[in-house]
This record gives structure tokens, sequence and C-alpha cells, in this order.
């Protein structure tokens, strides 16, 4: 089947190891990326083993992209077509990338030859 993807043999192990699996694309399958839904399934060896820490860690999270807890970035509802909540106790709070909702403001000089610049901002910590 076309969509297994750009290397022959991909398909073939595929199918032999999650007969039963019904993904739209199944070269997601084991990439290093938690996906939910179809993904997450027994029948898809939870995503090929992507998402073991994950259920382990947060079992009651059912998102569409669980990669995206603790990545660093506070995911929004948006980002999920089925308006799941990333910022959630049961996500973890993003995985922690939410809990903070405070701003803080920083600057830093910079300085060449005898000019000295100031750069300052606002960071939202969210
Ligand atoms: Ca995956
Ligand atoms: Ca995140």
């Amino acid at each position: 089947m076309a969509e297994c993807g750009f290397d022959g043999g991909d398909c073939e192990e595929f199918n032999t190891k999650y007969p039963n699996c019904t993904v739209s694309d199944p070269s997601w399958i084991g990439d290093g990326y938690c996906f939910g839904g179809d993904y997450n399934t027994a029948e898809c060896g939870y995503d090929g083993g992507d998402c073991e820490g994950f259920n382990a860690k947060y079992p009651n999270c059912t998102i569409l992209f669980p990669y995206l807890i603790g990545d660093g970035d506070c995911s929004f509802i948006g980002e999920d077509p089925d308006g799941n909540a990333y910022n959630s106790a049961e996500c973890g709070f993003d995985g922690g990338d939410c809990t903070s909702g405070t701003t803080e403001f920083v600057s830093w000089n910079v300085s060449i030859g005898t000019i000295t610049f100031i750069f300052s901002t606002v960071l939202w910590l969210f």
C-alpha cells in the first residue's frame, strides 16, 4: 500500500506487526512521536511504542497529539481538532509547559566597541 512510504520493507513489517491497525498514515507508527486517536491503541502497539511513556504518565489524557505534551511550549486547544485540553490536570498541565501564568520583564546589554545596545522585552510565561 502506497501510504506505507518510501522504503519497500516498511509496509511488510508494519502489516505483519500490526495486522489490525488501521491508521491513515502507517509511517507515523514508531516514528518517535506519540500520536493519539487510532494510533495510540493496542492494535497499533500504542503507536509502535511511541506512546508507552506517555500512557504511563498520563493515562487519562486523551488528546490527538500527545507528543505536544512537555515539548516546552504551552499547547492550546486550537492545536487539537477535537478541542481537547492540553492544559488540564489529566495532561499534567501540558506536561509542565503551562504551569506558570506570569510575565517577566527581561533586558540585556550588548556592547560593540564603545557602544552599548540595551534590549528589552516582556516574556509571557504561560
Ligand atoms: Ca508515532
Ligand atoms: Ca506543549
